[in-house]
């Protein structure tokens, strides 16, 4: 089977418990929902986790660069912060990761506009949702 891993970083287990206006009301079981049923026509098995954890997320992409075929990552806050991310995403080349995230972070506060993440993704999708884990997975397929 062809996995891809979509790994969901810090606070994305509060999905659908508070700031509903920001994120939503769905939950993060919802987006994994809607995951699996998005990558089944497109031939793909998802391994879908979440950590709080900054060294969680690195191993993960780690485990991805030799297990999957892809990441899609959504590294929460970390996003914007982790020189540890960054350099595991770049270790994992030339295994495809599409960053995404629910909210536009270019239409939200300044320190959200910058991404360690984007440097080495094959693109980055954000302010659609849930729908944008749809649409990664569907830009991972195509790479893939
Ligand atoms: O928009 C996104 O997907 C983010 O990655 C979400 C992060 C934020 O730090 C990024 O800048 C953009 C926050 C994770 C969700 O945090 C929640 C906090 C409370 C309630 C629900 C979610």
């Amino acid at each position: 089977m062809k996995t891809v891993f979509v790994l969901n970083g810090p606070n994305l287990n509060m999905l659908g418990k508070r700031e509903p206006g920001i994120y939503g009301t769905g939950t993060l079981d919802d987006i994994a929902a809607s995951c699996r049923a998005a990558a089944e026509p497109l031939g793909l098995e998802v391994d879908f986790r979440q950590s709080n954890h900054e060294g969680d997320l690195v191993s993960w992409i780690q485990e991805a660069g030799g297990n999957a075929l892809g990441v899609v990552l959504n590294a929460g806050a970390y996003t914007h912060t982790s020189i540890a991310i960054h350099d595991a995403i770049r270790a994992s080349a030339p295994m495809p990761v599409v960053e995404v995230h629910l909210s536009n972070i270019h239409a939200r506060e300044e320190f959200r506009h910058k991404s360690m993440v984007a440097p080495h993704a094959l693109g980055m999708i954000c302010g659609f949702g849930p729908l944008g884990y749809t649409f990664a997975l569907q830009a991972l397929a195509a790479r893939i």
